[in-house]
């Protein structure tokens, strides 16, 4: 019997590969998106065909149950949220709405609409902030770090309290740092192979830094979003942790990607105390043993091979941008 699963967020990052998987195991795809008066289907253009959109947006309650009772979901991946975290500190009650309470309005769409559909919700290590123990794992105590990690505490603790609550199949997936060629390119792996390519190319000549010391555990989005499938799939509800278990810091991640195009990161990077956060998450490793025992989940993507994936597909797009005569980008202040 075909499956039909909901996406929220399905224009993001994550919400294309979910999207792309789902399909590739014969799902009815669904995803909402919010109205804008410019089309962003950017990441979904080549399975569009194939998916369904319907619009909602997570700051309006009727417009998720309406989204539900339409779409008769078996499963709902709650993907959306206002992600970077550096904009939550200028935009932190926003970064409320969306990231926090957009989780309830969604659950309680759930619990009024179809309480027997199976609900994942996309948490973060960012709620481990200042760590309390090395590496972090399922039960590692929550020290959040800024108010997006605020909200994420938030939208995990309701997802839990909801399946306490009213027993629903509500599970939330703590995932690490997870990124692909689609990740926006305000976030710092995607900054610096843009900027690789740029430099390489003679379009840039420096890249402008924040903190080069934090260090995260940075895997490839595609295997992260098979986790998320999988922890729907299993009789009991439950949450897990999804990592590579490995930790490297911005200056290592600057080392691999400007060496792979024979530069030295040295002579390009600048630290720009503009960039600097207000409150840092230092480290972040993740403990996926969980995972691996009951998911049969593990990463097949590592850090050197992600750098090298994302730095290829810049230098292509920058070429063909070029090519194009399109090779310019906007200034974003604080990015
Ligand atoms: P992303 O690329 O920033 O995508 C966010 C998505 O949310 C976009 O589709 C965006 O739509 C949508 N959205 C934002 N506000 C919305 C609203 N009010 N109503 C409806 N949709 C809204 O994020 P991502 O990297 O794919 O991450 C997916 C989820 O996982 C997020 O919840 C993120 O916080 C969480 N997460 C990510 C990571 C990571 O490393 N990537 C790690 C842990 C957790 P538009 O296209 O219209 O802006
Ligand atoms: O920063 C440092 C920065 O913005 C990583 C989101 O997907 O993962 C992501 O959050 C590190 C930080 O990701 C720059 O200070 C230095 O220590 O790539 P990021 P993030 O903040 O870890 C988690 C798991 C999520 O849930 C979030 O949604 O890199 N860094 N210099 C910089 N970061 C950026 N963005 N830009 C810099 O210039």
């Amino acid at each position: 019997m075909t499956k039909t699963a909901l996406i929220t967020g399905i224009t993001g990052q994550d919400g294309s590969y979910l999207a792309e998987h789902l399909l590739a195991l014969g799902y009815r795809v669904v995803g909402m998106t919010r109205r804008s008066s410019t089309v962003t289907i950017e990441r979904i253009e080549h399975i569009v065909d194939r998916l369904e959109l319907i619009q909602g947006d997570l700051l309006d309650q009727n417009s998720l149950a309406y989204a539900l009772r339409e779409v008769e979901p078996d499963e709902v991946y709650n993907l959306a949220a206002q992600s970077f975290v550096p904009t939550s500190w200028n935009q932190p009650v926003l970064t409320g709405e969306f990231t926090a309470l957009g989780v309830t309005r969604l659950l309680e769409a759930v619990r009024q609409v179809d309480p027997t559909i199976r609900f994942y919700q996309a948490s973060s290590s960012e709620m481990f902030g200042k760590v309390a123990e090395v590496p972090q794992r399922e039960l590692t105590r929550l020290h959040p770090r800024s108010p997006y990690g605020v909200a994420k505490v938030y939208g995990h603790w309701i997802t839990l309290n909801y399946r306490e609550s009213y027993d629903l199949f509500a599970v939330s997936g703590i995932l690490f740092n997870h990124e692909s060629p689609r990740r926006g390119l305000e976030f710092v792996t995607r900054k610096v192979t843009d900027a690789v390519a740029r430099i390489k190319l003679g379009l840039a000549t420096e890249l402008r830094l924040g903190n080069l010391k934090s260090q995260r555990d940075w895997g490839f989005a595609g295997d992260y979003v098979r986790a998320m499938h999988l922890m729907l799939q299993r009789d009991d509800p439950s949450d897990y942790v999804i990592a590579t278990g490995e930790t490297h810091s911005v200056e290592e991640l600057c080392g691999v990607a400007f060496s792979h195009v024979g530069l030295d990161w040295q002579k390009y990077v600048r630290v720009d105390e503009a960039l600097v956060r207000p409150a840092e998450v230092d480290l972040l490793v993740g403990d996926a043993s969980r995972a691996r025992a009951e998911l049969g989940w593990s990463p097949t993507v590592d850090f050197t091979g992600l750098v090298h994936m994302m730095v290829e597909a810049d230098l292509a797009r920058v070429e063909e941008a070029i090519r194009h005569g399109k090779a310019k980008v906007p200034v974003v202040h604080g990015v």
